[in-house]
């Protein structure tokens, strides 16, 4: 049947982008996008730029499907890329309706809405709407009738349409559309040596909404998927999982959900479903600390669960009530230990750069790595993403004003790199030191005595025996390591320079906060 739909994911990686590969996890929002509008009968392709040598490449496909809809999706930190892009492929298919969905939309519908030649931007959950928008073209109907849209009327105003209704029942969705899996990218380049988990490996989404407001988060996730937060039901979950397991070959999942085990009834069910079904495979998900205790752990713990990321945050309690989490820094050892205590790995992610945090409070996050000794930490620079509560009051403050570059959203906020810092209380030289201080610890010595580690390190070698992929064994096994040891040497170093010959780091002389400043952030 002839292609009416392609959508692209364009991912924050644009080609050429070599060796990135254990990020290449396939993009479920076009997925389900794709699900949907195959279940009502218009036919899509998936196009995941990563995956392509250079865009004229691009170009050869679109040609070739001649799709009459083209659907980006986007990121706030892929905003000028896709504008670029827009604008590319307008000039390959000049007949065809540009439309873009996702994230950046969401928080910025009015923004995504004026880019040239984007015809419509979808806002939120985007499967109906997606529906309804090619509908409304086909049969000209006017796209004032569709909700969840922004849209340039014939005047060029940008016209807000009420939005849609989410999806009550997430059962009544189609499982995703896997077809872009087979491209065996995803399949294989799972995660590298710091969690080398058995492949071929999938991600899922059983949930949508998370219940915590954190500040540098929220509404975002709000504006996307709304409350209450929704389950899918446990069997549907499970009939996805076969699907994966017995059409895929899959060995591992991760469950991309803001919140896995935040519904304990839900988990209770799902993870007795699971043994009872007798289905073997190998997980990691997201939590919260305060979503976890000793039946939690059994639960999850006797279907595989293998990992838990945490978002730790901070050490520090006023750093984690100034970002609204919900947590304090007693819970979040609780949770590290916890997972120690029933052999699954401990994955922590710290935030540095909050707003008024002070090297104190760094030092907190520190001691609290030092005690707890997480198996895995990723550590972040806090970057103000446009629709957060952080990050609206951080475009409203005169900083943002001075490095303003409204069109340049990539630049300023991406978390390693980003440009854009709401932290004016901490020398940014301390920023960056204890963020790859953290980051060099991020893989932790004694993992490799975990027998689950080891059996995982050692399936992956063989598979890139069989595979002839030995250069992967270097680069996994022998390279990386080496790498590793030099960050942890030279931290050692660092350290020991630091702060047993030298006083602790000063704290940097700053004006106060200005008043707007304070107000919203403080
Ligand atoms: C898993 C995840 C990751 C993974 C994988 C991301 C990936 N490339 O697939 C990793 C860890 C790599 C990651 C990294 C980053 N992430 Co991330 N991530 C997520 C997470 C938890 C799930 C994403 C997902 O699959 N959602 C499920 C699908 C179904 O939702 P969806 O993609 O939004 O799609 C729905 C709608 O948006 C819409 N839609 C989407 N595309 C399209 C296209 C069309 C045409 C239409 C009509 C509709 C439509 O319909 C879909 C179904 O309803 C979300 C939070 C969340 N709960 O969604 C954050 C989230 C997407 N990430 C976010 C950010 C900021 C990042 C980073 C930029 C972080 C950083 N600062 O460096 C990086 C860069 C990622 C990149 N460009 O690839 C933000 C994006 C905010 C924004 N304003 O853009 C989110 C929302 C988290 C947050 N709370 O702020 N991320
Ligand atoms: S717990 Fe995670 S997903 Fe939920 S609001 Fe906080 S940061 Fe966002």
């Amino acid at each position: 049947m002839k292609t009416k739909v392609v959508l692209i994911f364009v991912g924050q990686y644009t080609p050429p982008h070599k060796d990135r590969y254990h990020h290449y996890v396939s993009p479920l929002g076009i997925a389900n996008i794709s699900a949907y509008l195959n279940s009502h009968h218009i036919p899509t392709k998936q196009i995941d730029l990563r995956l392509l040598p250079d865009l004229s490449a691009l170009a050869k496909i679109l040609r070739k499907l001649n799709p009459k809809y083209i659907g980006f999706s986007q990121l706030t930190t892929e905003a000028d890329l896709i504008e670029n892009l827009v604008q590319d492929v307008k000039k390959i298919l000049p007949k065809a309706h540009l439309i873009i969905g996702g994230p950046h939309p969401s928080v910025l519908p009015r923004e995504a809405a004026a880019i040239p030649d984007i015809e419509a931007a979808v806002y939120g959950e985007g499967e109906k709407t997606a529906v309804e928008l090619i509908n409304a073209f086909d049969k000209k109907i006017p796209l004032s009738k569709v909700k969840g849209i922004a849209y340039k009327n014939k005047k060029g105003e940008i016209i807000m349409n009420p939005p849609q209704e989410f999806i009550k029942n997430l059962d009544v969705l189609p499982f995703p559309d896997r077809e872009i899996l087979q491209s065996g990218h995803y399949i294989e380049h799972a995660y590298d040596l710091f969690f080398p988990m058995s492949y071929p490996y999938a991600n899922l989404f059983v949930s949508r909404g998370c219940p915590a407001m954190c500040t540098m988060c929220q509404p975002t996730i709000d504006k996307l998927f709304g409350r209450p937060f929704r389950f899918r039901s446990a069997p549907n979950v499970i009939k996805e999982i076969k699907q994966l397991i017995n059409k895929y070959h899959v060995k591992s999942i991760i469950f991309w959900d803001d919140t896995l085990t935040a519904n304990r009834k839900w988990m209770e069910e799902f993870s007795s479903l699971i043994v009872k079904e007798k289905l073997h495979f190998d997980w990691w998900c997201y939590s919260r600390v305060n979503y976890i205790n000793p039946e939690v752990m059994e639960m999850v713990k006797k279907c595989g669960c293998k990992m838990i990321c945490f978002g730790i945050e901070s050490g520090s309690d006023r750093m984690l009530k100034v970002i609204n989490k919900g947590t304090d820094a007693k819970q979040n050892e609780y949770a590290i230990n916890l997972c120690h205590q029933y052999g699954i790995l401990a994955n922590a992610n710290l935030m540095i750069g909050m707003p008024t945090e002070t090297i104190e409070d760094v030092m907190m996050t520190d001691n609290l790595i030092a005690r707890s000794k997480p198996d895995i930490v990723w550590a972040s620079v806090l970057s103000p993403l446009p629709g957060t509560y952080l990050g609206d009051a951080f475009m409203r403050s005169d900083e943002f004003q001075r490095t303003s570059a409204h069109n340049n959203w990539s630049e300023l906020i991406r978390a390693q790199t980003g440009k854009a810092k709401i932290n004016d209380t901490i020398d940014i030289k301390y920023i960056i030191r204890y963020q790859s201080k953290w980051h060099s610890t991020r893989f932790n010595p004694s993992l490799i005595t975990k027998k689950y580690y080891l059996k995982n390190c050692l399936n992956r070698i063989n598979s890139h025996i069989s595979s002839g992929n030995y250069s992967r064994i270097f680069s996994e096994f022998i390279g990386g390591p080496l790498i590793e040891i030099a960050r942890h040497t030279y931290w050692l170093m660092y350290y020991y320079w630091n702060y047993q010959l030298f006083p602790q780091p000063q704290l940097l002389h700053v004006e106060p906060l200005g008043p707007k400043r304070s107000k919203v952030l403080g």
